[in-house]
């Protein structure tokens, strides 16, 4: 029996019940519903991630009915934040980048090359300056929980085998709606322009962009081979998701409810990034194998991308996010 998942309810009211075959002298578990909805689609490891969320939850409290919106079902990154400070929905597991429009110093995390590899994303997401980004999202109505990972992000396109910064001039990329990331296509010599990642599929298709850019995970489960012809393995960008629930569900549950919400988002944590990493690391195989060129990238070819980069530094490392990246920077190098 489900109840209250009509237009209208308030989220208190959105509850379901169960047990209807028990005792009458047995009073049916109340339970509330979370809902959590995500961008990418069921294949990837951050719908697998999100599964384990809800067995882990399950085994530990039978007070919450998690429910699991794939494929923009409930909007995208940003609509659904927005949907957890209205109450729409409880859940979602955003890209750091959208997050920057809500809580600036996100932005910390949208400088290119700022992580060298994930063991080092890791140490600073899991560690202090980590948990007081996060924390910084509850005035904001979200209670960020923990860092999953998207990933390396890597540029795919149609028609042009990129090797260097030149190869991009005039190539239409979408990226995310993130001034630094357009700041960044800029520099590289790109024609930037940002979408929602729902709407990315069609314009590839439709040529309405030529190119974007992803982890090799996204690339393979939402079947951009189909669309693009080659992957650059620029690995330009070190892509945090943040697991998210509504600051006030959080702030409606019991102790024990919110430690048991604690332990199995970062079961599903360890979970998500280890399928993400043995994705990325297989999955460049299975896109040749569909048909498109991947381009492995020279430790100097790298470094014109990089240079490019560093020279959009200045522009953005102001005030509160100039602090956060001289601290991760300090980190790094210890
Ligand atoms: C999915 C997004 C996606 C991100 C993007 O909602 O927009 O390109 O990488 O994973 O969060």
């Amino acid at each position: 029996l489900v109840v209250g998942l009509f237009a209208g309810c308030t989220p208190k009211q959105q509850t379901t019940t169960e047990g209807g075959n028990t005792p009458a002298e047995t009073k049916p578990v109340e339970k509330r519903v979370m809902r959590i909805g995500i961008g990418l689609n069921e294949d990837h490891p951050q719908f697998k991630g999100l599964e384990k969320f809800k067995e882990e939850l399950n085994k530990k409290v039978d007070t919450i009915d998690v429910q699991l919106f794939a494929n923009s079902a409930l909007g995208d990154d940003r609509a659904m934040m927005e949907g957890l400070q209205l109450g729409t929905q409880e859940g979602t597991c955003p890209s750091t980048a959208p997050i920057g429009n809500f809580v600036e110093e996100f932005k910390v995390f949208d400088f290119p090359y700022l992580f060298p590899d994930e063991a080092s994303a890791d140490k600073v997401l899991d560690g202090e300056i980590g948990q007081e980004l996060l924390d910084s999202l509850s005035a904001k109505g979200m209670k960020g929980l923990v860092y999953w990972e998207n990933g390396f992000r890597n540029l795919t396109n149609r028609q042009v085998e990129v090797r260097k910064p030149e190869d991009m001039k005039g190539l239409k990329v979408r990226t995310m709606e993130n001034p630094i990331h357009l700041a960044a296509f800029r520099a590289f010599g790109a024609n930037p322009t940002p979408m929602a990642f729902g709407e990315l599929f069609t314009a590839l298709q439709q040529k309405t962009v030529d190119g974007q850019e992803n982890p090799i995970a996204t690339i393979y489960y939402n079947k951009f081979y189909e669309v693009q012809g080659y992957t650059t393995l620029t690995k330009h960008l070190y892509s945090p998701f943040v697991f998210m629930i509504s600051q006030k569900f959080w702030d409606e549950s019991t102790p024990e409810e919110q430690e048991a919400i604690m332990e199995a988002a970062k079961i599903a944590r360890d979970h998500e990034r280890q399928l993400n990493r043995e994705a990325n690391e297989t999955l460049s195989k299975e896109l040749e194998a569909n048909g498109m060129k991947v381009i492995e990238l020279t430790p100097e070819e790298q470094q014109a991308f990089q240079t490019k980069a560093q020279a959009i530094y200045g522009e953005f490392a102001q005030g509160k996010i100039a602090e956060y990246l001289d601290r991760v920077q300090k980190e790094l190098a210890k």
